[in-house]
């Protein structure tokens, strides 16, 4: 049974007020709030156990290592994942494809290769592949997308040459809440021999990732839009395709042996994981996906499927409403322009009410090109919304409309 009266309690910040008036937080794309048991865990770890994991023969050190090495098996139980070697902690979405990007493109890219994204990528999803575009000389290649904000898939068929090297694609849009096609897309690459990394930062938080069943090689998602801490992320490799990448940084955990001579790497996930590991946030991470798998995913993508809907109700009710993604499978983003109200007024209006979105491009620059906008204001549902936020919010839209 979901029971938004009990998990409300479980995110005291929830109860705040700001201005005076109650907090509507509906700004989960950005971050979500944390609930208590990953802050407990977080604490009592610091409290307790604290010491660096790998290196220590002493009891505190092993503990530490065991929460650490149990966290990523939690992340690979979450994701359906063949095996914990397949699960690299980083410090986010935006590391995880930063990682591949460098890995990828030294091993097994040559000048002239190319890799595909969508007209709908986070910047996250872009920078890092142009980044290698200059150091590198490889091409970057664009899925155009439809009115509705979907991807077109003839027309990325039309993309792949003898010279594709890889697909990076988001599985959500942050701005439309598009939920594209992965499983096919990932078939349709993997029959021209092209691998697939998938940006979940908007997905893995939203409903089950199951990487067997999406079949993709690379998946990459943040621990803090997962109800989890900051500074922490996961990126899933196969394992096959993670042997022939090479490490992303240098330092201590990631080697076998060092000489002057030569050096040689430890085995995965290790190699990708220089330095020491945020490990008091893997264990927090762990314990805000158990929070998740209790609720049960498929009921948080109910949930928020439902606000998702009555929002987009609501909002198309109201005159001179622009509403910006309008795909058949969306998920719990809503982006709109009302009139001709600057995207920035409406946001801190909304502010003043209590109300929190988030306005402007959202790190989708050449996204808003497509729009023909410079930004939007976007509503972001997270497990804890309720219907009554959403009357609130669509409520401050018609007092903002008044003041104009
Ligand atoms: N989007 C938003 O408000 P990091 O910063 O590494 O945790 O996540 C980056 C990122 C990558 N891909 C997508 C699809 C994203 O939505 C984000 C983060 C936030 O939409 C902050 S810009």
């Amino acid at each position: 049974m979901y029971n938004l009266s009990f998990i409300r309690a479980d995110f005291p910040i929830l109860s705040r007020q700001v201005y005076g008036r109650p907090l509507v937080y509906l700004d989960n794309g950005a971050t979500t709030q944390k609930p208590l048991c990953v802050l407990d865990a977080m604490r009592d770890e610091y409290l307790n156990v604290n010491a660096n994991v790998h290196r220590g023969v002493h009891y505190l050190s092993q503990q530490a290592t065991d929460l650490h090495e149990a966290a990523r098996e939690t992340v690979r139980a979450f994701i359906n994942a063949r095996s914990t070697n397949e699960i690299v902690f980083t410090r986010g979405t935006t590391e995880g494809i930063n990682l591949i990007a460098s890995s990828f493109c030294e091993a097994l890219m040559q000048p002239g290769d190319e890799v595909i994204v969508s007209e709908m990528e986070h910047h996250s999803n872009i920078v890092p592949w142009q980044l290698q575009a200059a150091r590198r000389g490889i091409a970057l290649k664009v899925i155009p997308i439809n009115d509705r904000g979907e991807l077109l898939l003839e027309e990325m068929d039309a993309l792949f040459t003898p010279r594709t090297r890889l697909i990076s694609i988001a599985h959500v849009s942050n701005v439309l809440g598009t939920v594209n096609p992965i499983a096919e897309i990932v078939r349709r690459a993997h029959s021209h021999g092209v691998p697939v990394l998938v940006d979940g930062a908007q997905s893995a938080p939203h409903f089950q990732v199951d990487m067997q069943a999406l079949d993709c090689d690379f998946f990459t998602f943040s621990g803090h839009k997962t109800y989890g801490p900051t500074g922490v992320g996961v990126l899933y490799g196969k394992e096959e395709w993670l042997d022939r990448l090479p490490p992303y940084q240098g330092g201590g955990e990631m080697i076998e042996t060092v000489a002057f001579e030569k050096t040689t790497f430890a085995a995965l996930p290790f190699k990708f994981e220089a330095g020491t590991p945020d490990y008091i946030a893997t264990h927090g991470l762990a314990k805000a996906l158990d929070y998740l798998t209790r609720l049960g995913m498929n009921n948080i993508e109910r949930h928020e499927q439902e606000l998702t809907n009555y929002c987009t109700q609501q909002l198309k009710a109201i005159d001179g409403m622009r509403l910006f993604g309008e795909a058949e499978h969306k998920d719990a983003v809503v982006s709109f322009l009302l009139r001709d109200i600057h995207h920035l007024d409406m946001g801190t209006l909304l502010d003043r009410l209590g109300i929190a979105v988030r306005t402007g491009h959202h790190c989708a620059q050449p996204l808003m090109t497509r729009l023909k906008v410079s930004g939007t204001v976007r509503a972001s549902f997270g497990l804890y919304n309720t219907r009554e936020e959403v009357d609130a919010l669509v409520e401050g839209i018609r007092r903002v409309e008044t003041m104009f």
